[in-house]
């Protein structure tokens, strides 16, 4: 089976007008295309960033500011620049773009621009006849390249049937993994998991911000997960809300889980072992939003786990059954300016006093800036132990 086709879409800077990538990402997906979703108000700088590191195909931006010549040709002389100019650059616009621009911008180096009035089958099968078949620049790639590669070269395994899911007891690295930067001079990698809609995206980027800030050296990986049934595209979308993930000092990567149930890529263990050995000082790795039986951690790669819960989380019984509550060393009760926020926190807490071991209990509220829930998180993910 080949791998899907993996791109990645954004709208530019100074633009909100999602509503038509918003409708071109769903069709690609119906057609079994990942895409990649940076989200609008986007700098050609992160769009170039962001596609290197997904090691996608071809950029598809959709503009409607008026500022489409420039713009489309920035990204493509920034990609250039990177030695990344195996990815081509593609896109649309209604009736902001002309003839006439359309000239000039593939002139410049764009492959294709739609006009108003295409049908999306035509887009669709444009992405499959071009961007089918990998294309790779015959410059030297540069380390964020070589990583990048590395990992589709895993995730394609996968998918072709090459490779199967491994056990879940992988030994722990220690060995060849090498050591961070970062204020403890020691690699985290640690796993945020918990039910959709929780906050779990926003919360991390509300950690990276803190991060970077606390520590000006350090570099984060982000393995972030979205669900997708086998052989068909996914809507990869954790970057459209990780805006302070957007940074030179983050790697991010998305994954499909491709048919696996419990929150992760059957991938996923093999990626997280490469970069556990690339040299970031964390790695935080996220599932899709997961259901009362998910145990996605038993990844000794893991040092650290932490569940995010909502407050609303019915009745107090249902705690009983979320077998994360057993096995999470942090518990965070996210969105804890909800009413009923308090009375979780204190039923959560009853719940963990039965499991007799040091698990730490956190509130956030992770949309609220300068939050000190998520700076208590901050503190207690990088204390020396
Ligand atoms: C809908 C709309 C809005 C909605 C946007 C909703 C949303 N969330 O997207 C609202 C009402 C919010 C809005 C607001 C504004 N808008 Co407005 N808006 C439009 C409108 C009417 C349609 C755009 C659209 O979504 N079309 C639907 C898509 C599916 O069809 P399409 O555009 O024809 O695209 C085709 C192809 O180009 C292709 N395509 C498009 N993108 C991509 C991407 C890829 C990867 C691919 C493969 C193909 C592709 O797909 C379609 C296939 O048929 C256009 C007018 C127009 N005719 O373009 C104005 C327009 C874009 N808006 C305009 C303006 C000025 C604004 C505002 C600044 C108004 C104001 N003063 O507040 C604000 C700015 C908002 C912001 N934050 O950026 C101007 C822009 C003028 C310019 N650039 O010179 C336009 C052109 C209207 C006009 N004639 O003045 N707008």
């Amino acid at each position: 089976m080949a791998a899907p086709i993996r791109i990645l879409t954004a709208v530019p800077i100074c633009d909100g007008h999602d509503s038509a990538i918003n409708t071109i990402n769903l069709e690609f997906i119906r057609h079994g295309i990942e895409v990649v979703y940076l989200g609008y108000h986007r700098y050609a700088e992160d769009i170039v960033r962001a596609a290197i590191q997904e090691d996608v195909r071809a950029i598809g931006i959709s503009s409607y500011n008026g500022g489409h010549v420039e713009f489309f040709a920035e990204v493509v002389r920034l990609l250039k620049k990177q030695g990344a100019d195996d990815i081509q650059v593609f896109g649309g616009g209604g009736g902001t773009i002309t003839h006439e621009d359309q000239k000039v911008m593939e002139r410049r180096g764009v492959d294709k621009i739609f006009f108003a009035g295409t049908p999306l089958s035509e887009m669709v099968e444009f992405v499959h006849d071009r961007y089918g078949k990998a294309k790779r620049g015959k410059k030297a790639p540069t380390a964020e390249m070589k990583l990048a590669r590395k990992l589709t070269e895993i995730e394609d395994a996968y998918a072709k049937g090459k490779k199967k899911r491994p056990t879940p007891n992988a030994k722990r690295l220690t060995s060849n993994r090498k050591q961070g930067s970062g204020k403890n001079n020691r690699k985290r990698v640690i796993g945020f998991t918990g039910p959709g809609g929780a906050g779990k995206t926003t919360l991390i980027d509300e950690l990276v911000l803190r991060l970077l800030h606390r520590e000006p050296k350090t570099r984060i990986a982000i393995l972030s997960h979205d669900p997708s049934v086998v052989g068909e595209g996914a809507l990869l979308g954790d970057r459209a809300t990780m805006i302070n993930s957007q940074d030179e000092r983050v790697f991010m990567r998305s994954m499909a889980t491709r048919g696996q149930a419990g929150g992760l890529s059957p991938a996923t263990e093999d990626c997280l072992r490469l970069l556990a050995e690339s040299p970031f000082d964390y790695v935080i790795i996220e599932t899709v939003g997961t259901g009362q039986e998910a145990m996605p951690f038993r990844s000794k790669l893991i040092d650290e786990t932490v569940l995010v819960m909502n407050p609303d989380y019915g009745a107090r019984l249902q705690l009983q059954k979320i077998v994360m509550l057993d096995l999470a060393d942090i518990v965070v009760v996210n969105k804890s300016d909800q009413d009923r926020a308090r009375t979780a926190a204190l039923e959560i807490k009853r719940r963990l006093e039965q499991n007799k071991r040091p698990q730490k209990l956190i509130s956030t509220v992770a949309k609220r800036h300068r939050d000190r829930g998520v700076d208590k998180l901050c503190d207690l993910l990088t204390e020396k132990k």
